[in-house]
Parts: structure tokens; sequence; C-alpha cells
């Protein structure tokens, strides 16, 4: 910044003089606009404008600027200087979903402009199981879809003065508002069961809440109740637990948190969203009386009257021995081992 101190005189005299500031010469670049990112499959397109005046309205060339691109939310440095106001990389995730935004720095040698950042896309289709989402972190937020099916303007935010989800109380007298999880991968034959963390404001009703799920992110696919409506009413954290469920279809389901009954004046938090896969044994509590195992001193004996086919298998599922004889034995190691025939389990142990 310079100083000009201008003084105008004529033939009758000098006028006071007259001090103003000027930048003069090469100027720090502005902040770019127009950042946008937009994703095709794994491949992102960032684009930006670079305005024409640096910050002090002075010279930019748009020539000598490079840029700082980073990846975020990981604050991974993709471009250290970087020329040209448009940048493309592909990047996959080896699981599970995100979101990915970037943010720009021009920088020149006359100094570096400030930081601009990009909207954000979802990369990713599906979370696996386990699902164990932290939603204090607001950039899970954005996977989740908060309905507000009874229109009343309050619905599901994630809530930067608490630092997690929040179901902000109802203009309404009821509530009728979906979280719904993005996309989960569900295989026919386990079972599943969800659990969320929830709260109220204080130890004061807050809400019901229910638990579904469907195969859409919409109010009318929650069609199967995995937890009935309980009222959340204390400050304290408390998880609660779905019902064990399973789907005869593998693929892609959608699992909600449904915000219900009569409303309140008391926020609800939710912090943390977990799925878990529960293996289905499907061991039985006892074999058919026909099938019979001793154990005795690192032997197994079976007797199999019916000269079923009977296979015995270690936890690994590693067959060890199978036999229609109607009465035989085994030798192994001491352990937990598995008898089946017919689709009968039982567990014996050496
Ligand atoms: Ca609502």
């Amino acid at each position: 910044m310079y100083r000009f101190t201008i003084s105008v005189r004529n033939d009758a005299g000098s006028a006071p003089a007259v001090n103003i500031e000027r930048f003069v010469g090469v100027d720090t670049p502005r902040a770019v606009t127009d950042v946008t990112l937009t994703a095709n499959g794994n491949t992102m397109s960032l684009t930006w404008k670079l305005p024409e005046t640096g910050i002090h309205n002075g010279y930019v060339d748009p020539e000598q600027i490079t840029y700082r691109i980073v990846r975020q939310p990981d604050n991974e440095t993709a471009q250290e200087a970087y020329a040209g106001t448009s940048f493309q990389e592909t990047q996959s995730v080896e699981e599970g979903m995100q979101i990915r935004y970037y943010s720009i720095t021009p920088l020149s040698e006359y100094g570096d402009g400030e930081v601009t950042e990009s909207n954000f896309v979802i990369l990713g289709e599906s979370l696996s199981v386990p699902v164990d989402e932290d939603l204090t972190d607001w950039t899970r937020f954005p996977l989740f879809s908060a309905l507000d099916c009874n229109n009343d303007r309050t619905t599901w935010i994630y809530s930067l003065e608490a630092n997690t989800i929040r179901y902000d109380w109802a203009y309404s007298e009821t509530n009728n508002d979906w979280l719904i999880t993005p996309s989960v991968k569900l295989e026919a034959g386990y079972d599943y069961q969800m659990s969320c963390d929830l709260r109220s404001e204080d130890d004061q009703y807050a809400a019901e809440v229910e638990m579904a799920f469907g195969t859409d992110a919409t109010a009318e696919a929650m069609t199967n109740n995995i937890m009935q409506a309980v009222a959340i009413d204390h400050a304290q954290t408390k998880t609660y637990t779905s019902a064990l469920f399973n789907i005869t279809t593998t693929g892609l389901y959608r699992l909600g948190i449904h915000a219900c009954g009569k409303s309140s004046i008391y926020y609800l938090y939710a912090d943390r969203l977990r799925i878990e896969k529960k293996e289905q044994s499907g061991i039985d509590a006892q074999l058919p009386k026909d099938v019979q195992v001793t154990a005795d001193n690192g032997t197994a004996y079976i007797t199999n009257p019916e000269q079923r086919l009977v296979r015995i298998y270690d936890l690994n599922g590693i067959l060890l021995h199978e036999s229609s004889q109607s009465s035989f034995s085994i030798r192994v190691p001491q352990g937990i081992y598995l008898l089946q025939y017919d689709g009968h389990v039982q567990k014996f142990c050496l």
C-alpha cells in the first residue's frame, strides 16, 4: 500500500494537500469463486474462477497464480502448486461411503489468497455390516436422509451447536420425521440388529422413537418395524436396540429411526448408530434321538442306527470326517466340534 499526497496549485495559490492510499503493483489474489465439484463414478471434476483483481483491487496475473488443492475432510494435499482452474482425479473408496469436498487456495509470490471450499459429493454406494456410525462427525450426516413427513419445517439436522445429530422440536403437535441410513448391504441367512444411542436434552420427554427398515429412503418403504415406539425422556445417553431381524433376499436396504409420538419443546439427540450381523447359529439344542455322540479321552463315538450321512466339522467349518456307518469314532484334539446331518447341527466338546 502506498500513500500519495496530492496538492493542486495555480496562479491563485495552492489548495490544501489531499492524502490518498492506493495499492500499486501486483496484488495478492482473492479467494477463488464459483467452485464446483461433480462426480462421475469415482472421477471427480473440480472447476473454479479466479477474481480479476486482488485483495487490494490491484492487478493479478492469472498466468502466475497456482493453486493448492486439498482433499477434504481428510485434509490430504492433492496438488501443491497446480496450474489451471479445472482439476480432475479418480478416487475410489475401498469400502463404505464418505463425503468428499476440496479446499482451494490461490498462491502467488506476492502472497496467498484465502481458502475456498467446494460443495461435497458422496463416494461409495453402500455401507457394509458391521456399521458403526459416529453421528457426532458432521461428515456422516449428509449420507443419511432426513424426512420431514409432517411438513412442519423442523426435522433431523446436524447441530453445529451440539456437535451431533439432533431432532429439533416440532412446530406441529406430533412428530413424524425419519432419519434413514444410506444403503446397507444385508445378506439372507443372517440375523441383524440395529442400535442407536439416544437422549433427550433434559430429563424430560423429547419424542418417541421407533425403528424400521425397508428398501428405499422413504417413509412408505419403512414397512418392517423392528422396535416399537419408546419415549426418550432422559438426559443420559441410552442405547436402544432393535429386535433381531432378517431378510429373504440379499441386497441393499435402508434402516430408519422414526421420531413419532406427541411433540415436545425438548430436543432429541442421536450420536451413534450401529448395525450388527448375528450368525444364525442353526444349531439344534438336541440331535434327533437316533444320532448320539459321546466323547471319551480324545475320541468321539457316534451311533447312527439309521445310517444317515453324518459329517463332523471343526469350528472353522473344515470337514474332518464323514460317515454313514451305524457307528463310528473319530479321534481329534481337545476342542469344540460340530456334528451335522440332514440340516441338523450340534456342538460337542472333547
Ligand atoms: Ca417435522
